[in-house]
């Protein structure tokens, strides 16, 4: 008996042989000589088979092995720097698992959205594995970056009464008697555990019905907010260009070959150092209409303003104190210019636009409501959130990262629905 070794792990095998479970990517037969490449998602082997040292039902099977087939592959073991893999396996024992018969995706140019209704075999692939990886990687230093500076994880809830981000984009669900929705922020509820914990971060799913087909949206996405206590609108801005330069060089300390198999030009990353550049609104507007942009002052940005916007710099943008009717009710007011809040934006650069959106809030239970008022929301169902204005209130701020938008800048690629397993976007729905 073999023991069983992920193909990561085969150099501790070289002298007792090992057996792997995986997936064949590739066969090629020559002559008398097979080589059968498997996947087992911690590496690739080349696993030999030679005709005259195996039974004639083994060295049949092998001629039947296809793309995809589950296999378990069992024999010696030896570096070898010319095979895929770093090693190479002289097979002794095959055993096929599970066939697989006609694959769907051929190692070919296939369209996008064939790919995307085929996203449950599509991940299996080197790019895609890659890509997933960087995520998982990123997702795991947000949780190390929070929790090194003692935050608090709170888990906020997808179905909520109190609308997040205001009446466009909900997604309605019917609550028993009553009218719910899928979050689209988890901030309202980490507002109040702010003032139970002073910091805290919340990290999950949100959803937002868009309706429009961009590269940026999905009407599911991971958001990470984390929100301070006594933190202003200066404060809330460092933490971001401390929290995503963070990132950033976790991807590139430990994210390397996934980099280079997505062939990302890591030059731009390794600029991503605190301090960023910040624009104000009104400079933002100046410059986009020099540039002949139909924009005048209290729009909020499209995503050809904010490409344009980042070009002038070599690392990420922050834009400064939007117009109030621009942005959220949530929002505090800027007292050196009342048409505006004290919010922030962050544009990455290279073209891919907001990845946060950040600000204080409003503290004041009045003005809060006379928000609320202002933006037609349903009053009744901000009672809880009002009385954290009346019950002790406190400066705070926070902010929002988008996850797919952040993984899609790291990784270099144009679009978010290969940014997150399985999308869902206007008309995707499976898989
Ligand atoms: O709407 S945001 O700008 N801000 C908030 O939701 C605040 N409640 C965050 C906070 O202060 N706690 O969204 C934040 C980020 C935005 O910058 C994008 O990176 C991402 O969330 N985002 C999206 N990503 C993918 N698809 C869609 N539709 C999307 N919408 C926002």
């Amino acid at each position: 008996m073999f023991p069983v070794s992920d193909i990561r792990d085969l150099g501790r095998h070289e002298a007792d042989g090992a057996a792997v479970r995986g997936w064949v990517q590739t066969t090629r037969v020559h002559g008398r000589v097979a080589f059968v490449v498997v996947r087992d998602g911690t590496g690739i082997v080349q696993c030999v088979v030679v005709q005259k040292e195996v039974s004639p039902d083994l060295w049949q099977l092998v001629q039947e092995l296809t793309l995809e087939c589950s296999v378990i592959v069992a024999g010696a073991v030896r570096a070898d720097a010319r095979a895929p893999g770093g090693f190479e396996m002289s097979v002794q024992q095959l055993t096929l698992v599970g066939a697989s018969e006609d694959y769907p995706i051929q190692p070919k140019e296939h369209g996008v959205d064939f790919l995307l209704d085929h996203r449950h075999l599509w991940l299996r692939s080197s790019q895609q594995r890659a890509i997933m990886r960087v995520r998982s990687e990123v997702e795991q230093a947000i949780h190390d970056f929070f929790h090194q500076r003692n935050f608090v994880r709170i888990d906020t809830p997808i179905l909520t009464g109190s609308i997040g981000e205001g009446g466009a984009g909900l997604f309605p669900v019917d609550y028993f008697e009553e009218q719910a929705y899928l979050a689209q922020t988890g901030q309202l509820y980490g507002e109040a555990a702010a003032a139970a914990f002073g910091r805290i971060y919340c990290f999950g799913p949100t959803f937002r019905a868009e309706k429009s087909k961009t590269r940026r949206h999905l009407t599911e996405f991971w958001m990470v907010e984390p929100e301070v206590a006594w933190n202003d609108s200066e404060d809330n801005i460092r933490l971001q260009e401390d929290f995503v330069s963070y990132i950033v060089e976790r991807a590139l300390e430990r994210c390397r070959d996934e980099l280079e198999t997505l062939e990302r030009d890591i030059a731009p990353l390794e600029r991503v150092k605190p301090p960023f550049p910040r624009l104000d609104y009104s400079e933002a507007i100046r410059i986009l209409q020099e540039k002949g942009h139909e924009i005048k002052w209290g729009d909020d940005l499209g995503a050809p303003d904010e490409t344009v916007l980042a070009e002038g710099f070599d690392r990420p943008v922050f834009i400064v104190n939007y117009p109030k009717e621009a942005k959220a009710f949530y929002m505090k007011e800027n007292p050196d210019d009342p048409r505006t809040v004290l919010c922030d934006d962050l544009l990455a650069p290279e073209g891919y636009g907001e990845i946060i959106g950040g600000s204080q809030r409003e503290d004041d239970h009045d003005r809060l409501l006379a928000r609320i008022r202002e933006q037609g929301l349903p009053e009744e169902s901000y009672t809880w959130y009002l009385e954290l204005r009346k019950y002790g209130t406190f400066p705070h701020s926070g902010f929002g990262l988008g996850l797919e938008r952040t993984v899609a800048w790291i990784t270099g690629r144009p679009h978010i629905r290969e940014m997150i397993p399985f999308p869902r976007m206007l008309n995707r729905l499976y898989p």
